[in-house]
């Protein structure tokens, strides 16, 4: 088990931008977003900044006016980390950390090192290490100065709390030694999938705590770890479930996020082939986060990338227990209705239409619905086995109570 327990709590300020495509709503979404992530890594969020721009600065992410109005807030209010919410480049990041002198962190440093803290077994550590290394590699000269070598603490952590190598030809040594070690648990890992025989798969995926977990330890009665804290889950955990008389295997694996760092889908790629390996997908939502509908188009993204989109996938709509829509007074006649008003029903109407993918709305929390989600669950892994069983001659009862 894992220490979570902060030593010493990290003071951070957020920085974000508006944009044609990222309006006020949005950017403070994301900032939201990047709150949760600093917290799950172990910091805490003094301030947030925002700029509206067309496109980021392209030598300090925000113009220097700004960048100014964050300095003199961190000599203020003692804070030690500076947090942008989107990818910096080498260059960036240097010219940023002149003039800020604290550390700067982007969301891709601040996904990787809560990653690391996560990583538990050699394989999750391994890949997560290869993640780290391959940001670090191009961004060496400069951004590990001395100034944020001695501070340590967030994006410096290696899995395990040690401290990562910050020496070029160390880190290049390591790279290819990790790539090695990848390759060879990747081949035990596709021998045991082989060995798992023709049983139908089912992946849950999903954004990061969305219930992915929850859920697989409802249905599978297993004891996954699951937590309100974002990539509770790096390992992937694989279990035989019986529905009725169906048999089939369910695994539940790491969660996904806006703009997932590309080294990490490329060392994640064992991880990942789960899921490209799945017949069937269980796209689990968090129906109840105001924004749901963007976390369903980012995952939707990622399976694209790893060319999965086009399998069977079941909709489940979770934590319906927690979802409250705005409401608009009777005798508000200015605000119209919009999708932030729609009641649950609303929302299946929306996603229950033919031509979408089969939807369930469940609470795996008070159980709501978790009859109906095993009914569909053991309908669509029916019609996958009876084309590899077909002589299986039960399996073409309908499912009964
Ligand atoms: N209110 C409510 N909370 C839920 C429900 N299902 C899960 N949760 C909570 O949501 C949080 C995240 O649950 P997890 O099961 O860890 O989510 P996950 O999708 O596995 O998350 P990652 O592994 O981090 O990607 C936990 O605090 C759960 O208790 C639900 O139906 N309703
Ligand atoms: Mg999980």
């Amino acid at each position: 088990m894992i220490d979570y327990t902060v030593k010493e709590i990290e003071k951070t300020v957020l920085i974000g931008l508006i944009t044609p495509e990222q309006n006020e709503e949005k950017a403070q979404e994301y900032l939201d977003e990047l709150a949760f992530l600093t917290y799950t890594a172990g910091g805490e969020v003094s301030g947030r900044f925002t700029q509206k721009l067309d496109h980021p600065h392209p030598k300090t992410y925000i113009g220097s006016g700004k960048l100014d109005q964050v300095k003199e807030y961190i000599l203020e209010n003692d804070i030690s980390t500076a947090i942008f919410d989107d990818e910096l480049s080498p260059a960036q990041m240097r010219n940023i950390e002149k003039v800020l002198e604290c550390k700067i962190l982007d969301r891709t440093n601040l996904i990787l090192d809560i990653f690391a803290q996560r990583a538990t077994t050699s394989y999750a550590v391994t890949q997560v290490e290869l993640a780290q290394y391959q940001y670090l590699l191009p961004r060496l000269t400069g951004m590990w100065t001395h100034l944020s070598r001695q501070k340590g603490g967030i994006g410096l952590r290696g899995p395990g709390e040690t401290e990562i190598e910050t020496d070029r030809r160390i880190v290049r040594d390591k790279i290819a030694l990790l790539r090695k070690k990848l390759a060879k648990i990747d081949k035990q890992m596709a021998v045991q999938r082989n060995n798992r025989g023709k049983l139908v798969r089912v992946a849950l995926v999903g954004y990061t705590n969305v219930g992915k977990s929850t859920l697989m330890n409802l249905i599978s009665k297993s004891k996954v770890f699951a937590e309100n804290k974002l990539f509770a889950t790096l390992d992937t955990t694989v279990r035989k479930v019986v529905i009725k008389n169906l048999p089939f295997l369910m695994t539940d694996t790491v969660g996904f996020i806006r703009k997932l760092p590309t080294q990490l889908v490329e060392s994640f790629k064992s991880t990942l082939d789960e899921v490209r390996e799945a017949d069937l997908l269980v796209h689990v939502v968090d129906i109840s986060h105001p924004n749901f509908e963007a976390h369903i188009a980012s995952v939707n993204q990622i399976l694209k990338e790893i060319d999965s989109l086009h399998k069977p996938i079941l909709m489940v709509f979770n934590k319906i227990d927690a979802y409250q829509p705005e409401t608009i007074d009777e005798d508000d006649l200015v605000t119209e209705k919009s999708k932030k008003h729609y009641s649950l029903r609303e929302w299946e109407h929306t996603y229950l239409k033919k031509e979408n993918d089969p939807a369930v709305f469940i609470s795996a929390k008070t159980k709501e619905n978790i009859d109906l989600l095993r009914k569909t669950l053991y309908e669509e892994v029916r019609s996958i086995h009876i084309t590899r069983f077909p002589y299986n001659d039960f399996l073409y009862t309908e499912y009964e109570e």
